[in-house]
């Protein structure tokens, strides 16, 4: 890291020990995973460079913005209405994380058998690993699957948490319920910050968001040219950075880099042979640095073309409507977007198969790769849905379950070897 941080991470708690651990598996895995790439875009000099920065400089701003009286809020579902927190002054940042520091922490107040991603935002709390978590005044948790909802009343020992109950399934009662909801946390976020939503507040607030899921649209729709003008492994990195990054600076900096992919794509300049198989990516998130399975799947020849995960087009492809003349209106519309989203907590999460069978046929997709973390029933269960209605559309699918370590790459790697190959296209 550029600059010496370690004072500041001091301060805020953070255990410096366990921490360099963390800083120093980074920058290795990021050389071998991103830094390798041929003919990367210009643009994402800027994603490289807060990647290199992940723990100093955006900490240090939200350091200033504390210290200037503004709040942190932390959250780890996607179904955290970050207009909300962004209305009220605060600034919202994603926790979830993709990397196993401090499990032996969280088996102490963890089963064993539990999702990579909850025992590592455990771990994480518990060992103090993490800048961000340390950062934070409040988080926010909800009521998706059974671990998290669980994990949140242990989190709640070492942090303020605020919960909100996202409702199983869509019908007009879940509606109401999860409408509810998002006002109660209206107030509680005014509370807690001690700054009063107004009308204009929360439209400009959704129009900065909406600014960004856009943004991010527009890159996912450059990917549908073929060759696509740039990896997935890039975009995912994006998709993770779009997080916790500054929301302006993200969309200029991110529409700059889709300018850019704009004349590769006139050009025919991609970053795969056009005969490279195109291959979408579908499954729990990818929290950072998770990017192992993209990983092997970009070395192994094929290009990936589109992420059905929340770190991917579930985070963006809806916006708020931006007409809305009073909060409740607002809060009505807020509502109504995050509902949409197509987690597998829902039953039945029918909007999620004809998503993946429309997205195969738009981003010309010659297969879809299912990657559930271990342990995670929703998704691991949901396969078989997927996989029924994959087989009536004859689109391929390879469905992976794995966690963060690495010990299975070899084996994943020759699965996936061997999936392309059977499509037809290696
Ligand atoms: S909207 S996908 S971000 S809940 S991987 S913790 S589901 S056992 S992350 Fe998620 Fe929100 Fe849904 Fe998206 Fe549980 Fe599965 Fe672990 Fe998961």
């Amino acid at each position: 890291m550029a600059n010496d941080y370690r004072q500041m991470w001091e301060s805020i708690g953070v255990d410096l020990e366990a921490h360099d651990q963390l800083l120093n598996l980074l920058p290795t895995t990021y050389g071998k995973v991103y830094m390798s790439q041929e003919n990367r875009p210009e643009g994402m000099e800027y994603f490289d460079f807060v990647i290199s920065e992940v723990h100093g400089l955006r900490i240090q701003e939200l350091q200033e913005h504390k210290a200037a009286g503004g709040k942190v809020i932390g959250a780890f579902c996607v179904f955290v209405p970050e207009e909300i927190v962004r209305a009220a002054g605060g600034i919202c940042v994603g926790l979830c994380s993709g990397v196993e520091i401090g499990a032996a922490k969280a088996e102490k107040v963890l089963p064993r058998n539990i999702c990579p991603l909850i025992k590592s935002f455990m771990g994480f709390k518990l060992g103090k690993v993490c800048p961000y978590f340390e950062s934070c005044d409040m988080v926010v948790g909800e009521t998706t699957c059974d671990g998290k909802k669980k994990a949140f009343e242990i989190l709640s020992d070492y942090v303020s948490v605020h919960m909100m109950e996202t409702p199983q399934m869509k019908r007009e009662k879940d509606k109401q319920l999860w409408r509810s909801e998002v006002q109660d946390f209206l107030v509680k976020v005014e509370e807690f910050t001690g700054n009063k939503i107004t009308v204009d507040s929360l439209r400009q607030s959704i129009k900065d968001i909406n600014g960004k899921r856009r943004a991010l649209l527009r890159l996912s729709e450059l990917r549908q040219n073929n060759p696509a003008p740039i990896s997935g492994k890039d975009c995912l990195l994006i998709e993770q950075i779009a997080m916790y990054d500054d929301v302006p600076r993200f969309t200029a900096q991110l529409n700059a880099l889709c300018d850019e992919l704009e004349i590769r794509v006139k050009e025919d300049n991609g970053v795969a042979e056009s005969a490279a198989p195109r291959i979408i990516v579908t499954g729990t998130p990818m929290a950072l640095p998770n990017w192992k399975v993209p990983h092997i799947i970009e070395t192994s020849g094929a290009v990936i073309v589109a992420e059905e995960m929340c770190t991917g087009l579930r985070y963006f492809e809806n916006t708020v409507p931006e007409e809305a003349e009073t909060t409740g209106q607002m809060v009505d519309d807020i509502a109504s977007r995050y509902l949409n989203i197509n987690c597998a907590c829902f039953t039945p999460n029918e909007g999620r198969m004809e998503k993946l069978v429309s997205l195969a046929r738009d981003y010309k997709a010659d297969g879809i790769i299912h990657c559930s973390l271990a342990f995670c029933d929703p998704y691991l269960v949901e396969a078989n849905r997927v996989e029924k209605v994959l087989k009536e559309h004859n689109i391929p699918l390879l469905k992976i379950e794995t966690d963060y370590g690495r010990e299975d790459s070899g084996q994943i790697k020759t699965r996936v070897e061997a999936f392309l190959e059977m499509i037809g296209k290696k």
